[in-house]
């Protein structure tokens, strides 16, 4: 029998006599202590970040018990684990999340109120942890979550950047960029391991040492430069505090903090040269996201905290085995995208040259520890190094892949009678633009399993970017359909709609999520959806708030929230949206009798600061709503709204705000994508492309649920193949001709009339993201949903099917698949 969570006193599990108090009493009698004691206030003069961190430092004691069990559990137990390495983690708050996890939430709110303190305002203080990009480091960051509820015992490797995705202000309506300070206020959530701190080389010399006699000769690096690597963990707790998981993040510091000689000759910079170049590779995350940033210090990054999690779960396995031979057999390291493939070669490095293992056992050791996730096909995305910059900075990794490739080439043409066409394609070297090494190839050819991130993009893979070394290998790749976790995307940032779901079907949705199918049967019910559809008023009111606050900007919630909120991309098609909201207002305008639907559009996402078009889609929908907002033409039929700085708080605000999510990318290019699932769980319905795991969607939801459009990705490759460009069909249809010509013509940008004449141009002579190809077919849909919009009980009975038939796409589900079919770990359920 499980707990019920709102329950007054609700211990997880068994209480054990040193376990904290979850009463009232206790929890408000120690936040004032944590006040005291560790803060140094007394509450008459604490202000309100000084109750921010006494309230975390109460929580995080209580997931301490649980955190020290699960390692002594872990340790005796002598079962599998699984390192998930990951150069992102966006994990966003962390306060919210571990209250609910604990079934703490009533009773922290009533100890706070004792002081007159309320909770929601507290944790809106808690800076996000913006250590990733978008999709692929939320996905890593729900993933932890979810291994934790499942009971997937897992560390999370990455890398604890000082600062994290930056900031973005809208000036004159264009992209600013400025810096995230996460760790101003300290991190109460992370330990320091001093203890755990290992040395990472970069550049030198490789030597071959003379063995014993018929041995091979040893190599020996030894690199010019060393850094070191400290460990800071932090607990994650995971859903009724069943499990906690640790998130061990490197940070990078000198050996020697100063060079005292250099100091002493009175060289005062220069005596901290060192150590700023050591710091330097855990300062600050790249912000490019889908686009590879091919500088020296992006591949240092990627090997520094490779190398770190490798000689931590090294260490961690000989604390408790006798050899490496069955490191296989413990642990599982899976690849979060190409970041950390250099590991595969550092991995062959510490098992033949460090700890003495011949080279075959440990390539197949290598294999069968390591398994690898694919999250793009986007050429520009696919890592590749310059041999010469690889050489320089890891010389004995280069030689490891040399030899690598050999074998696999030998192997290829051996066993499958390869030729040279198919051998280029495979080769770990890309010998075309200017030599460089393939850190796909490198990562697949180290795995023994390889994963897409939905059923069409692992398809696509086979037949693209991985298509010579799926037929040498043809086992190897398999689909992992993505998921998020229901606690944050449902529980958390909707509590509205969580409490009608329990009110309705009881609380059993909360441990299993695919029992809120049950709320199927209530689709019917004009009393349900009444209640659904207030729900869903309250959240778009939350979001007007923000609107107003930020923005200045009225927006009327009972007017169709159509939001489209993700990383600014030219393939994820905003500019589709734009046009489609310009060519919308020239209709409202010339026909101004007819009964539109009132809408409000909504976006937000960051461009990478070096991604120009990017940036010119971000002016152009500002620009798009200044004129828009301010014409009495349209009065209130029309509004579109950028609000700026999207980010996992946004996002829990935005998701459960939404009546139309917005899924329009060129079929083909979103590998998954995540939003999606997130919007659609929430009850929202989606206009989308057959891309990603929008197809899957449309499989559970229902085809008459989700409104579908636009060229399939087979469609798109052919038509790039027939040299498609879309002048002809611009100039066939009026409506988006008219459009575009506004937008040329500088009617948004009167200060800067041809500012959008080369976004413009790109459509009339090549059109490569098919947003002239795909117009009329969004334009159709688009009213289709306003049809649907007039008749509140259809539309409010498909959004409920949504809410309904979303389970599967639980972060869950995953992380069970990858348990059973690639981890080969347990899990509790
Ligand atoms: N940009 C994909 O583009 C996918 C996530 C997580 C992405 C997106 O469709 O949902 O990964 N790819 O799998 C990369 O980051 C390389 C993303 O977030």
């Amino acid at each position: 029998q499980r707990p019920d969570p709102d329950a007054a006193a609700p211990l997880p599990h068994d209480a054990s006599a040193s376990r904290r108090s979850y009463d009232v009493d206790a929890l408000a009698e120690e936040i004032v202590e944590k006040l005291t004691y560790s803060i140094g206030k007394s509450p008459a003069r604490a202000r309100k970040y000084d109750w921010l961190r006494a309230v975390t430092l109460t929580v995080r004691d209580r997931i301490i018990d649980h955190w020290l069990e699960a390692e002594d559990a872990r340790a005796a137990s002598g079962g599998k684990q699984v390192a998930y390495l990951s150069m992102e983690f966006l994990i966003g708050r962390l306060l919210r999340d571990a209250i609910n996890n604990l079934n703490l939430t009533t009773q922290v709110a009533e100890a706070l109120k004792r002081y007159n303190v309320d909770l929601d305002m507290i944790e809106l203080l808690e800076p996000d942890a913006a250590l990733g990009n978008g999709g692929l480091g939320r996905l890593a960051a729900c993933f932890m979550e979810s291994m934790a509820s499942v009971g997937v015992p897992g560390f999370g490797y990455g890398i604890r950047y000082v600062h994290g995705f930056f900031r973005q202000e809208i000036a004159d309506g264009a992209q600013v960029e400025l810096p995230e300070n996460w760790l101003l206020h300290g991190n109460p959530w992370e330990f320091e391991r001093r203890e755990r701190s290992y040395e990472i080389g970069f550049g030198g010399k490789v030597t071959s040492v003379v063995g014993e006699p018929g041995k091979p000769p040893r190599q020996l690096w030894r690199p010019a430069e060393r850094v070191l690597a400290v460990a800071y963990d932090t607990p994650i707790v995971g859903w009724r505090g069943a499990h906690v998981n640790t998130l061990r993040l490197w940070s990078a510091q000198a050996l020697d903090p100063i060079l005292l000689d250099a100091f002493n000759s009175g060289d005062h910079i220069g005596a901290l040269v060192e150590s700023n170049k050591a710091e330097a590779i855990t300062r600050v995350l790249y912000p490019a996201d889908s686009h590879q940033a091919g500088q020296e210090l992006r591949l240092r990054q990627e090997f520094f905290f490779s190398s770190a999690s490798l000689q931590d779960i090294i260490r961690r396995h000989l604390e408790t085995n006798e050899s490496l031979s069955n490191l296989h057999d413990k642990v599982s390291i899976q690849l979060n995208d190409t970041h950390p493939a250099v590991s595969v070669a550092e991995l062959m490095r510490l098992l033949v040259d460090v700890h003495g293992m011949e080279w075959d056992e440990a390539w197949e050791i290598t294999r069968q520890t390591f398994s690898y996730t694919n999250h793009t096909l986007l050429p520009e995305a696919l890592e590749h190094w310059p041999i010469h910059l690889f050489e320089r900075l890891l010389p004995r990794q280069m030689q490891i892949i040399y030899a690598i490739n050999a074998a696999v080439i030998r192997q290829a043409m051996e066993s499958k009678g390869f030729d040279g066409g198919r051998i280029a394609a495979i080769s770990l070297i890309d010998e075309n633009n200017g030599r460089r090494v393939r850190m796909g190839q490198l990562a697949f050819v180290g795995s023994h399993a390889v994963n897409g991130v939905s059923a069409l993009h692992t398809d696509l893979m086979k037949e693209t970017v991985f298509h010579a070394l799926h037929e040498l290998y043809p086992d190897r790749i398999q689909n992992k359909t993505n998921g998020v976790t229901p606690r944050r995307w449902l529980m958390e940032a909707n509590p509205g709609l969580t409490s009608l779901l329990k009110e309705t079907i009881g609380e059993g949705f909360l441990d299993d999520i695919s029992k809120i199918r049950d709320v199927e049967r209530f689709a019917t019910d004009a009393g349900f959806r009444d209640r659904f559809a207030a729900v869903k008023r309250e959240n778009k009111a939350r979001l007007a708030d923000v609107i107003s606050e930020r923005l200045a900007i009225s927006v009327d919630p009972d007017a169709l929230f159509d939001i489209q909120v993700k990383r600014i991309h030219e393939y994820k098609r905003q500019f589709l949206n734009i046009i489609e909201a310009v060519a919308l207002y020239d209709q409202i305008r010339s026909q101004p009798a007819t009964n539109w639907t009132p809408r409000v559009k909504v976006f937000a996402g960051k461009a990478a600061p070096s991604y120009l078009q990017a940036k010119e889609i971000i002016h152009l929908a500002n620009d798009v709503a200044r004129v828009i907002n301010s014409d009495p033409a349209v009065r209130d039929l029309l509004k579109v709204v950028f609000i700026p700085n999207y980010n996992v708080s946004l996002a829990e605000i935005i998701m459960p705000a939404a009546d139309i999510s917005e899924q329009i990318s060129t079929a083909g290019l979103e590998a998954s994508g995540t939003g999606n699932m997130k919007f659609a769980l929430n009850g929202a319905l989606t206009i989308g492309t057959l891309d990603g795991a929008n197809v899957e969607m449309r499989d559970h939801i229902g085809e008459e649920n989700i409104f579908i459009f636009g060229l399939t990705a087979s469609e798109v490759a052919q038509r790039r193949r027939e040299g498609h460009s879309g002048r002809s069909v611009i100039e066939g249809l009026p409506l988006l001709r008219d459009a575009l010509h506004a937008i040329s013509s500088g009617v948004f940008s009167p200060d800067e009339p041809n500012r959008y004449n080369g976004l413009v141009g790109n459509l009339y002579n090549n059109d490569w993201w098919m947003i002239a190809a795909d117009f009329q077919s969004y334009w159709d849909t688009q009213r289709r949903a306003d049809a649907l919009w007039a008749d509140p009980a259809e539309w409010n009975r498909k959004a409920i099917l949504n809410t309904a038939r979303m389970s599967w796409f639980s972060s869950d589900r995953s992380i069970r698949e990858y348990a059973a079919d690639i981890w080969r770990t347990g899990t509790d359920a």
